[in-house]
């Protein structure tokens, strides 16, 4: 049993097989973000390279999807913790139109496992909503996910809608096709190209305001 297994069950579209590997792997005391970095991600990695070569189709990436969801799902405790006293609030979400969360979901769990309370929009959010949450929730930072470069663009609406309607309010943003320079183009205060760097971003802003 290694953490190739689990790359292999992902490609293999296989839930149950990637469940029960994952749970061997903790088990095991394997490190969680290897398990991550080394198996998962990487498997979706393949699963979208396959899918640009017409190698793999819809359903089978959507299968690919739910594995991984499932082998998250174990790994989600670990990520997590137990806080009771919150550092701050973050409101979290993938912009309107696109409907990938499997890396605004692990964002979410290492923000969460940083101290912080965490109130995920969900996917295809719009700018009214993400308003509407940051208002009610009293949000520190806003977080927007993108894994399309169609949808890029509704984050710079959302971001200057943001600034507009609360500026005291952070905004971070991240996703596959998302740059540094895209960032800073459209006014973001952050971005992290993976979700532990997305936590210690959170982390940081909230120690400047
Ligand atoms: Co889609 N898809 N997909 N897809 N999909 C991609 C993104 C694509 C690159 C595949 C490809 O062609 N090679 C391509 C986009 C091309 C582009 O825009 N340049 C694509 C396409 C085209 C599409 C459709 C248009 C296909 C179609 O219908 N013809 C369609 C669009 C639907 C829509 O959104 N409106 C579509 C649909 C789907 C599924 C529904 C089948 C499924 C998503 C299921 C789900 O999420 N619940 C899916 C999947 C699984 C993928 C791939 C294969 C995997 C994405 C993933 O989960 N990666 C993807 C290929 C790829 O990315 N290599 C692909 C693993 C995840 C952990 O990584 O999300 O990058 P990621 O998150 C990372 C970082 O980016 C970062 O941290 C995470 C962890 O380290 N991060 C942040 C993410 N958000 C952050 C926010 C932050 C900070 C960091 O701060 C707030």
């Amino acid at each position: 049993m290694t953490i190739q297994d689990i790359y292999q069950a992902i490609l293999e579209l296989d839930e149950a097989k990637v469940k029960e590997l994952t749970q061997q792997e903790i088990t095991a005391g394997t490190d969680v973000y290897s398990i991550l970095n080394d198996g998962m991600i990487p498997a979706m990695d393949e699963v979208g390279k396959r899918f640009s070569e017409g190698k793999l189709f819809l359903p089978e990436m959507l299968r690919a999807a739910q594995a991984m969801k499932a082998g998250v799902s174990i790994l989600k405790p670990l990520l997590t913790g137990s806080t009771q006293v919150y550092k701050g609030v973050v409101v979290i979400g993938t912009v309107k139109g696109d409907l990938h969360d499997i890396g605004k979901n692990l964002v979410a769990m290492m923000i969460e496992g940083a101290g912080f309370r965490v109130v995920d929009l969900g996917t295809d959010v719009d700018t009214e909503k993400f308003i509407k949450a940051s208002k009610n929730h009293n949000a520190d930072v806003v977080g927007l996910s993108a894994l399309l470069t169609t949808t890029m663009p509704a984050m710079e609406a959302t971001i200057s809608a943001i600034k507009e309607a609360a500026p005291s309010v952070k905004t971070i943003v991240g996703g596959a096709p998302v740059t540094q320079e895209f960032a800073d183009q459209i006014g973001a205060d952050g971005y992290s190209d993976d979700a532990p760097g997305a936590a210690q971003l959170v982390q940081k802003l909230i120690k400047e305001q």
